[in-house]
């Protein structure tokens, strides 16, 4: 089975790449947030071009889902590579966020001397978040302020417009809509992207998407595979084992057929919650 092209780039997407063009004026800090499991494939190619020279800092989210070994070298990478500062976090738990909140004074402090230099009273810090719909935007400022101040969900899309949130004296975040661009280059990033659920499931065909997911896992992680699904061996045809996987979860449809598609929706929501494993599909 082939996967058909995946793209994703509505009108709110172009709205929002707009808006966040006009208010990078108004911060001080843009931190630009990755999907641990996928630090590639989440960066949008053309974030250089929208943050331009302004501070920025890498946050990889969604650590706790990732593969950790791989994470520490993508830590390596962002600083060395790039010279950026760069925090895994789990907003989940919140591990991490200490370090983010003292990275975004560290950078801020420059800020902070400049306006004294001119003159002028000290403010908060403001800082952006941008990122890919659903990697975690809204729930690291919900962390970052200790309090559930803006909306998230467990689907791409949630954030529509923008929304300052204050915290404390110190710090002024703002929250934007995740987007992506017009086009993945790459057909592999646009896969990479529906597994990890940035782009909306009404758009991918789920089935297909689960059946390359299972081809995958039959690769690089077999014995995870068969564990989660209690599976005795991995069919070459992963339609086949996406099949076993329905006879044993009970998907049935009537003729005791295997309803294959709510089988590759619960395995594909098994896979997002890091049910089946950690994994890292972006290596480093
Ligand atoms: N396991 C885990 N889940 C997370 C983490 N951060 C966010 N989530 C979950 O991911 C989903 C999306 O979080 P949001 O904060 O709404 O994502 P967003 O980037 O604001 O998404 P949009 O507003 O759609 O662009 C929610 O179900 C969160 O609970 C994390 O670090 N680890
Ligand atoms: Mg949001």
């Amino acid at each position: 089975m082939e996967l058909e092209t995946i793209q994703w780039y509505p009108g709110h997407m172009v709205k929002a790449r707009k808006m966040i063009k006009e208010n990078l004026k108004l911060v001080d800090i843009a931190v630009e947030l990755l999907d641990a499991r996928i630090p590639i494939s989440s960066r949008n190619p053309e974030i250089n071009s929208i943050v331009g020279d302004k501070p920025r800092i890498i946050v990889l989210n969604k650590a706790d889902l990732a593969d950790q070994a791989q994470t520490e070298k993508w830590k390596e990478f962002f600083q060395k590579e790039e010279g950026l500062r760069c925090i895994p976090v789990d907003s989940q738990s919140g591990k991490g966020i200490s370090n983010l909140l003292h990275a975004a004074q560290e950078e801020g402090a420059g800020v902070l001397q400049k306006l004294a230099a001119k003159g002028r009273r000290p403010r908060p810090i403001r800082l952006m978040m941008l990122g890919i719909p659903n990697v975690g935007k809204s729930l690291l400022i919900n962390r970052l302020a200790g309090r559930g101040s803006v909306r998230t969900g467990d689907r791409p899309g949630v954030t529509r417009g923008k929304q300052w949130i204050r915290v404390g004296k110190e710090l002024e975040l703002l929250d934007t809509p995740g987007i992506l661009w017009p086009k993945f280059e790459d057909p592999e990033v646009g896969f990479r992207l529906a597994v990890t659920g940035a782009i909306k499931d009404e758009i991918i065909n789920v089935e297909q998407v689960t059946v390359k997911l299972i081809q995958l896992l039959t690769k690089i992680a077999p014995e995870k595979l068969r564990t989660r699904y209690k599976l005795e061996t991995l069919d070459e045809d992963a339609y086949e084992t996406l099949r076993k996987i329905g006879l044993k979860r009970g998907c049935l449809i009537s003729g005791g057929n295997v309803d294959t598609l709510k089988t590759a929706a619960i395995v594909l929501n098994e896979f997002r919650e890091g049910k089946i494993g950690l994994f890292t599909l972006d290596r480093r």
